[in-house]
């Protein structure tokens, strides 16, 4: 296999708890995912990420395993998921699983072990710092204090997420082999590679140390003490020369707010990891207090923000790209002004996301425009980040309907629901009550009804993943570099892709007209997400509101 066989590729990720049950119990499996991948295929996908499948008391959703070697029976069986690998690579589909490695989950039996002697070899595996009482102020992603009390013990455990997710010691030389071990038994088993989950936070600041507080309660974002954390290289070279380099696997990290210098390490020349995400255009507008403090990203945002990404990662490596994921609000619903969420605008925002440079990520629904949805009370949410964002919204003194309204923006469950097949009771998702639903799903928007219009967003979506395979400008889209256009023109996000033959992107993302004046006559048309071309003799072409437009030049 070549050495960098996914480099241009298409990948798309799944939840699957929420893709597709095939068992009549409201819970996606992994049947299910194989009895869909014709339907990706017809995508264009080429890479399938799936979120954890492993063994989980789903705490927080698999995101905390209990056995790395077992997959969830809600999910199936290690049959399954080998019938899944070899369909998936029948059709040309590589599977990526994810790599949760930061921490597992309390019920693994490591952690077991450890609870049950909290001064043998096992509470090595984990933080288990003797104290008098917090060892710092640090607080949790999910809220509270990063320290828990080991039960019958002088002793506090670390989790830099939720309670039931201790963080694993990677200064433990047996903790690692063990995570190299069940690295190597997936790999040979047949998986092309990882999402790694959280990875940055496996460094540690040892000293403890606490750090001002950012807020009433006391504590520090955890995230701050990484700044002081011993440095996170030697581990990670080990890791990739131990597991992924032997299996040439494709690899990609989840990396927040990395510096030149590290953006160097994760996918530079001899870099770690395949690739990492960009998740510049995720955070706008965050700025730290929670989800009830975040400024709505406008069109002029996303443009420099990618425009900005490219021209500091193009040069050093490849970026996956995304508007959504499990952890993020719909993209339509995020991205575009909510006055002007509609099928030309959703088709606008995929032109931009999929044909940027970069591995674009297709998160499950995004391909038939699924936009954020309805929950009447808080008791509906099942996301632990979700009910946390709610009650500091609370604390900081919003009113719970106001409260209310910002998770309703921001909660990850925006993007957790069933994957909308049909316009059925269960959404041809399933045919009892799924684990998790809406009051209200916008049940227009759905494949089967989708399959049938030829104007749908999941026709665009085929269409724009079909011009990764055009005969003359496949290879362009895949591999080309990429060059802003119209960067002084307001709400035009362009840019020119740039190989062997040159393709370029123009869209409108706003709700009024705007003329450009093209540089060079077009060759042709590609792809336009309107019926109508508004260009004149002098080749000045008019772009109506979100109209999306992909055209070759010589
Ligand atoms: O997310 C890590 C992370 O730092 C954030 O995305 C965080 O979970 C989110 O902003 C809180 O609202 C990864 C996974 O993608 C996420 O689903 C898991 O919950 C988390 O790790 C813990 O494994
Ligand atoms: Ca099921």
């Amino acid at each position: 296999m070549e050495k960098d066989w996914w480099k241009g590729k298409i990948a798309y990720q799944i939840y699957p708890k929420s893709f597709n049950d095939s068992n009549h119990d409201g819970i996606g499996d992994l049947k299910g995912i194989t009895q869909k991948l014709d339907y990706l295929k017809d995508l264009g996908i080429e890479i399938l990420w799936l979120s954890p499948v492993y063994k989980s008391p789903f705490v927080d959703q698999g995101y905390d395993i209990a056995d790395y070697y077992a997959i969830d029976p809600i999910f199936g069986t290690m049959e399954d998921m080998d019938e899944l690998i070899a369909e998936a690579k029948a059709r040309g589909i590589s599977i990526i699983m994810d790599l949760v490695v930061n921490h597992c989950s309390d019920q693994h039996e490591w952690f077991q072990k450890a609870l049950a002697d909290p001064d043998g070899e096992y509470a090595d595996y984990f933080y288990f710092i003797e104290s008098d009482t917090e060892p710092s102020n640090w607080r949790s992603y999910f809220g509270g204090s990063v320290w828990e009390k080991v039960p019958n013990s002088t002793k506090y455990y670390l989790h830099s997420f939720h309670k039931a997710q201790p963080d694993l010691n990677w200064q433990n030389p047996r903790l690692r082999q063990e995570i190299y071990d069940m690295i190597n038994w997936w790999l040979k088993k047949g998986i092309a590679g990882f999402r790694i989950d959280a990875i940055i936070n496996i460094k540690k600041d040892l000293s403890w140390t606490s750090l001002p507080a950012d807020q009433e309660d006391g504590l520090v974002a955890v995230q701050a003490a990484l700044a002081n954390a011993q440095p996170i290289e030697p581990f990670l070279r080990e890791l990739t020369e131990q597991t992924f380099d032997k299996y040439n696997a494709f690899t990609v990290g989840e990396v927040f707010d990395e510096t030149e210098e590290e953006l160097q390490f994760f996918i530079g020349e001899n870099g770690v990891f395949s690739s990492i995400f960009d998740f510049k255009q995720a955070i706008l507008g965050q700025k730290g207090n929670g989800w009830h403090d975040f400024d709505e990203p406008t069109a002029e945002d996303i443009k420099k923000s990618i425009f900005q990404v490219h021209e500091r990662t193009d040069k050093i490596g490849v970026l996956s790209t995304i508007i959504e994921n499990h952890d993020e609000a719909r993209g339509a619903s995020h991205f575009i002004p909510h006055a002007d969420v509609d099928t030309a605008s959703k088709k606008c925002l995929a032109t931009i996301a999929l044909l940027r440079k970069g591995i674009p990520f297709i998160y499950q629904g995004q391909e038939i425009g699924m936009e954020n949805q309805y929950f009447e009370a808080i008791e509906d949410y099942d996301d632990i980040s979700t009910i946390n964002g709610y009650q500091v919204a609370l604390k900081d003194g919003l009113s719970e309907e106001e409260a209310l309204a910002v998770i309703g923006k921001y909660s990850r469950d925006n993007a957790r629901t069933p994957m909308q097949w049909t316009d059925d009771t269960y959404l041809g998702f399933s045919d009892v009550k799924p684990w998790l639903m809406s009051q209200q799903p916008n049940r227009t928007i759905n494949v089967a009804e989708q399959e049938n219009n030829p104007q749908s967003v999941l026709h665009y979506y085929r269409a724009l993943t079909g011009l990764y395979r055009h005969d003359t400008y496949g290879s362009s889209l895949r591999y080309g570099a990429f060059h802003p256009l119209f960067e002084e023109v307001e709400n035009v996000i362009a840019y020119e892709r740039r190989g062997e033959r040159r393709v370029q992107v123009l869209t409108n993302f706003q709700a009024k007209a705007q003329t450009l004046q093209l540089s060079q006559p077009i060759e042709e048309v590609l792809l336009n997400n309107l019926e109508v071309l508004d260009l004149d003799k002098d080749d000045c072409l008019t772009l109506a509101p979100y109209q999306a437009v992909v055209i070759a030049v010589s």
